[in-house]
């Protein structure tokens, strides 16, 4: 079987990311099985430094799985943890049991009003259902002009539909402290930039002062995504953007299209 383009990728963390990477490299009991590119992985990895909870960071690559991490996860795919020598996986799972098993260590990550706990896993959920569908239908659009422009409107709506909902004042989405959302969403806004740097007229959102009706929706956008970039959490698990740059320049060519049709179709995602 041929091997998976991705399997000769850069074969570590960088930058900051590197530096918390060699402060987890320790055996300890809980181990994070990832890989330094992948946004789900960052998901996990973001509230375990976030919570400070003692782990152990082992990096592998998914798409030249080692058995070690067939065994924990059969379908191989980062990030997998390793908790009581048991395995867990699916990024959205993991990061709300971290905040179950590990009630003493704060950030809190969901409120406890059962209602606002509730909102908070729909836009959880609005960010794997809808935000990163629309992000790869944009950067994988291989048409330019009003095709590319309509795959730019459907992704630019996302974001305005989840910004809609945040709190008025923020930075975050529940308001001064951070949450659980901000942590499952937080790994995509840090790659926009991809957009600037692949697709003909950019990102596309308004500069401030030219966003119409919308001036306030972006504000509220803006200040959230600058608050996210410049999170201590954030920027110690992101690596240097040159290494992230030929990962992101085969999925904005056409070369990599069939493989993210099956990824999705598999439940799968692609970094
Ligand atoms: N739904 C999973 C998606 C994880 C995922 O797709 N990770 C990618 C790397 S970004 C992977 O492991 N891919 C390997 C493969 O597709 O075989 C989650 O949320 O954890």
């Amino acid at each position: 079987m041929p091997s998976h383009p991705d399997s000769n990728l850069h074969s570590n963390a960088t930058g900051l990311a590197a530096k918390t990477v060699e402060a987890h490299s320790s055996e300890q009991p809980l181990k994070l099985y990832s890989g330094w590119f992948c946004p789900f992985v960052q998901r996990v990895w973001l509230i375990l430094e976030e919570k400070k909870i003692p782990y152990q960071y082992i990096e592998v690559n998914p798409y030249n799985k080692p058995e070690s991490l067939l065994k924990l996860n059969p379908r191989g795919l980062v990030p997998t943890l390793q908790y009581d020598k048991k395995p867990l996986y699916e990024s959205n799972v993991i990061c709300e049991f971290l905040e179950d098993a590990y009630p003493d260590h704060r950030t809190k990550l969901l409120p406890s009003d059962p209602y606002e706990k509730a909102r908070c896993r729909i836009w959880c959920d609005f960010c794997t259902s809808r935000i990163i569908p629309a992000f790869h239908r944009f950067l994988q659009c291989q048409e330019r002009g009003e095709g590319l422009d309509e795959k730019r409107r459907e992704f630019l709506e996302t974001l305005k539909e989840f910004a809609k909902e945040m709190d008025g004042e923020g930075p975050y989405f529940l308001g001064r402290e951070s949450c659980l959302v901000d942590f499952v969403v937080g790994p995509w806004a840090v790659r926009l930039w991809a957009f600037d740097h692949f697709k003909e007229g950019g990102l596309g959102i308004p500069e401030e002062g030219k966003g119409g009706e919308d001036e306030m929706v972006w504000a509220r956008w803006n200040k959230w995504a600058t608050a996210m970039g410049d999170r201590k959490s954030v920027q110690e698990t992101t690596s240097d953007r040159e290494h992230y740059l030929p990962i992101y320049q085969r999925y904005a060519n056409d070369t990599a299209q069939s493989e993210l049709a099956k990824a999705t179709r598999s439940g799968r995602g692609v970094p």
